[in-house]
């Protein structure tokens, strides 16, 4: 059976956790990281050297990264369409998976998420908190574009590239911070509020991870 550590809270572990309840796969998770702790653990760092979470084990297969961990679950259990076979279909899915997880996560969650739920206020840094709003005001009318072109992020139907951009919509849309209005971005994720798998997984309150005075 699929073994899953990481706590419900992070962002990383919802994405697995909404792709392995999308597909029906049967797991044990187990709660690592944060408040829990575990992670610095040798047996744990044995697993993942960066000491972070999700990690995965099935069978004869330790892994890490959510984005790996993603890719491997898909082809596993031939979930081809989320991430399909042929390099023409599958390329343009890993694209927005990676623009997604290099440009938009570092963004919104250290430079705005970690700032306005993970920092005193007496401490926040505005410039970095602008920043990153600034630079989410760039980046979001992209997603916006291809939505409101393709229905979903990387074409016409979901795919992997949707479980790892909409994972961070739930932040994005429920920290408050002056957002551009982006209508078809908006449908998108009201849409992905309605999946149960979404629900459940990602919808997930961040209040434990709020710091006194934030
Ligand atoms: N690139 C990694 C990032 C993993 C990561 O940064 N995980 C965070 C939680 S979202 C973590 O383990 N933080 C330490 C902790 O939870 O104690 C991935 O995509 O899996």
């Amino acid at each position: 059976m699929l073994t899953i550590y990481g706590r419900t809270t992070s962002s990383n572990v919802q994405a697995a956790m909404w792709l392995v309840a999308e597909l029906g796969i049967d797991f044990k998770r187990y709660d690592v990281g944060g408040e829990f702790g575990g992670n610095r653990e040798p047996q744990f760092l044995a697993k993942n050297p960066m000491g972070r979470v999700p990690v995965i084990e099935d069978k004869h297969v330790t892994l890490f990264e959510s984005q790996a961990i993603l890719r491997y679950l898909a082809a596993k259990h031939r979930a081809t369409d989320l991430w399909p076979e042929r390099p023409a279909q599958r390329a343009p899915i890993d694209q927005w998976m990676e623009w997604s997880k290099v440009n938009v996560a570092p963004v919104l969650i250290y430079k705005v998420f970690w700032q306005l739920v993970r920092t005193n206020k007496a401490y926040r840094d505005m410039d970095r908190l602008s920043e990153g709003i600034e630079e989410l005001q760039m980046l979001m009318p992209i997603a916006e574009a291809q939505i409101k072109r393709h229905g979903w992020l990387a074409g016409p139907k979901m795919s992997l590239a949707d479980i790892s951009f909409g994972t961070q919509l739930f932040r994005y849309f429920t920290v408050p911070f002056d957002r551009s209005d982006l209508p078809a971005l908006r449908a998108y994720y009201d849409r992905l509020c309605t999946r149960p798998a979404y629900a459940e997984h990602v919808m997930v309150s961040y209040e434990s991870l709020r710091v006194p005075g934030a």
